[in-house]
């Protein structure tokens, strides 16, 4: 497949558009994409507009889930007639070339005769990327790419395909509620939940287009979480998220959710390599898998770094990371973190509850990050990539 990147055209070769027409219309193809989370995961989601000069819209597609029609078929489905050759097909993701699961959308652009292309972002997927535009240039298709500020957004759009092709390891997002004054817990036992109803239903669309939930065996300890998809968004879920426990010395209780569920959805215990082997029996019993850090393991980042490769190459492409301020911490410290999605609830806790310092890095960008307010949380926040720049999404 590689043989084929001798004759691709890389993006910086393809001219931009500056129309704000084709900007409109671009911006219009990255809302639909979003219509395939969670369901296109572990595929990118994609969206399509196919539109005449004047903004006419002919037809719209999107990529609904791993295995259906890539967004420029769904789209051309939708328009039987013959493409008008002053049409333009406009796509998130540049047109693949490749045999995958689908036909290659570059030669079904030229069986239907579409003579110009506009797409957002490249693909980062060796079996494909810059053959298509490549392919479609050739065949005198006019092919051009958007702005960069939207080049940007159809890239963190799929930051976890795009993190699992070039960084080989999966886009981490870390997600927590805490209070004003940095608490992660209220102190109050008639008061178990920190943020509103509104903020844990979004948690459950964030895991459902996660590959992985993951925290630390504290938070099994203290909480025996079950980590799985609920609500409305769990049938539009394609694979539940595996769910991952930091847990050095393989302490995960056996009577705990996770360990007694782990044959319904998967369980990976992640430890040091010198963990007990009679826990690590147990928990094979009980269908938990386990993975061990390499050894030597000189400490908790050689770990942490080292799992989120090996969790890449199980296929994994984002990850949520539901920590408490330990693992949060040990993350932030190894630069692993790329988001954050923290929700901060009305009122303080005492001060001798677990938590992260004012100034703590994480705590610190996401109380100066700008407010959205979300039911009764005062804020909820999402800050992204501050420790990773998807190549090309600085590109002028
Ligand atoms: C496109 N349009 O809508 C999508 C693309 O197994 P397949 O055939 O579905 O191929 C999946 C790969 O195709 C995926 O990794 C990415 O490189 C590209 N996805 N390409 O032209 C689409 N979803
Ligand atoms: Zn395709």
């Amino acid at each position: 497949m590689t043989a084929h990147r001798d004759v691709s055209l890389g993006a910086a070769a393809v001219p931009r558009s500056s129309c704000e027409l084709d900007r409109e219309l671009l911006e219009q193809a990255i809302h639909l994409a979003e219509l395939g989370r969670p369901g296109a995961r572990p595929n990118p989601v994609v969206g399509t507009v196919l539109a005449m000069p004047d903004g006419q819209v002919l037809a719209t597609g999107h990529h609904v889930r791993r295995g259906a029609p890539h967004a420029e078929r769904a789209c051309l489905d939708d328009w039987p007639e013959e493409v008008p050759a002053d049409a333009t097909l406009y796509v998130t993701l540049e047109p693949c070339s490749h045999h995958g699961m689908q036909p290659p959308c570059s030669e079904l652009l030229l069986a239907r005769d579409v003579r110009r292309v506009v797409y957002a972002s490249s693909d980062p997927n060796p079996d494909t990327c810059g053959v298509g535009p490549a392919q479609l240039a050739a065949a005198g298709v006019r092919v051009e790419r958007g702005p960069a500020d939207l080049e940007r957004l159809a890239l963190q759009q799929n930051a976890g395909f795009h993190s699992a092709h070039l960084r080989g390891r999966p886009y981490v997002t870390a997600k927590w509620a805490m209070t004003p004054n940095g608490r992660f817990a209220t102190g109050d036992e008639t008061k178990r939940w920190i943020s509103g109803p509104e903020s844990r239903a979004f948690v459950h669309y964030l895991r459902a287009g996660s590959g992985a939930i993951a925290c630390g065996i504290g938070t099994v300890l203290a909480d025996d979480p079950e980590l799985t998809v609920r609500g409305p968004v769990a049938s539009r879920t394609p694979a539940p998220p595996i769910r991952v426990v930091y847990d050095r010395a393989l302490r995960l209780p056996i009577d705990s959710v996770l360990a007694q569920t782990a044959r319904t959805v998967p369980v990976l215990a992640c430890c040091a390599y010198d963990a007990p082997l009679e826990r690590e029996l147990a928990l094979r019993e009980l269908g938990v898998g386990v993975w061990r850090a390499p050894a030597p393991n000189p400490g908790a980042p050689c770990m942490l770094a080292s799992s989120l490769t090996m969790l890449c190459e199980i296929g994994v492409q984002d990850v949520l990371l539901e920590a408490g301020p330990e693992l949060l911490d040990s993350f932030s410290d190894a630069h692993l973190i790329d988001a954050l999605v923290a929700f901060v609830g009305p009122d303080d806790a005492p001060d001798d509850q677990p938590g992260l310092a004012l100034d703590h890095p994480l705590v610190a960008a996401a109380l100066a990050a700008s407010v959205e307010r979300s039911g009764e949380d005062s804020r909820h926040v999402a800050v992204l990539h501050p420790a990773w720049e998807i190549p090309g999404a600085t590109a002028g």
